[in-house]
């Protein structure tokens, strides 16, 4: 059944592809902390892409998480990082922030593009990679004060301006750096975005294929 949902978006993503795509692409700079309840990571758009003057906003879910700073970095550990290390040269593990990993929604994602003129609203999952960098597979103090992010994006028909009646996929990557010990971090990314015009009926079909892709 999946397979043939998939093979049903593949054709229709291929259908959108022979009308109009937008590209839009920008590089975000902003910070956050995932101790604040919601995490809400925010900023503006730096100079290089097509959106140059705006901001962005990601909130990430936390229902069910500690307020306890203590309890809450352990739990947030112990979750979403300890089940997924990889040795290697270095070995690392990987937080999966999304709902197969136990968030109870997807994360949320705002862009305000000044630049063009709209808004874009939609859901994205999370991957976060810390290092072990002397390989002893233990989280040593200063291990977790840089490492590199990454993760899909799906653009929701709620733009605005610009992006009125357009829905879409994207990604983005990118590094954070803390000041540890403190938790207060600074992400620095590239967000890329493939946009189709989803107002007539034809795209709405394949809308209901990304849905499902990401169900
Ligand atoms: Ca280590």
């Amino acid at each position: 059944m999946r397979a043939l949902v998939i093979v049903i978006a593949v054709l229709a993503l291929a259908t959108v592809a022979c009308a109009q795509e937008t590209f839009i692409w920008f590089f975000g700079e902003g910070n956050g902390d995932f101790m604040d309840s919601p995490p809400t990571f925010t900023g503006a758009m730096d100079p290089g892409g097509d959106i140059v003057d705006g901001s962005w906003t990601i909130v990430i879910p936390d229902d069910g998480w500690p307020t306890d700073p203590v309890l809450r970095y352990q739990h947030i550990w112990d979750t979403f990082y300890a089940p997924n290390y990889t040795a290697g040269t270095p070995g690392y593990w990987k937080g999966y922030f999304d709902t197969s990993h136990g968030l109870p929604e997807m994360s949320s994602l705002d862009i305000i593009d000044d630049t063009n003129g709209g808004t874009m609203t939609g859901i994205l999952t999370l991957e976060i990679q810390v290092e072990d960098t002397d390989n002893d597979g233990e989280l040593d103090e200063g291990e977790f004060c840089a490492g590199s992010l990454s993760g899909l994006v799906i653009i929701i028909r709620e733009g605005t301006g610009f992006y009125d009646g357009m829905c879409g996929t994207g990604n983005f990557f990118g590094t954070y750096t803390k000041a540890c010990p403190t938790t207060y971090e600074t992400w620095n990314f590239g967000m890329y975005l493939w946009l189709d015009d989803c107002s007539t009926p034809v795209e709405n079909i394949s809308w209901g294929a990304i849905k499902a892709l990401y169900q």
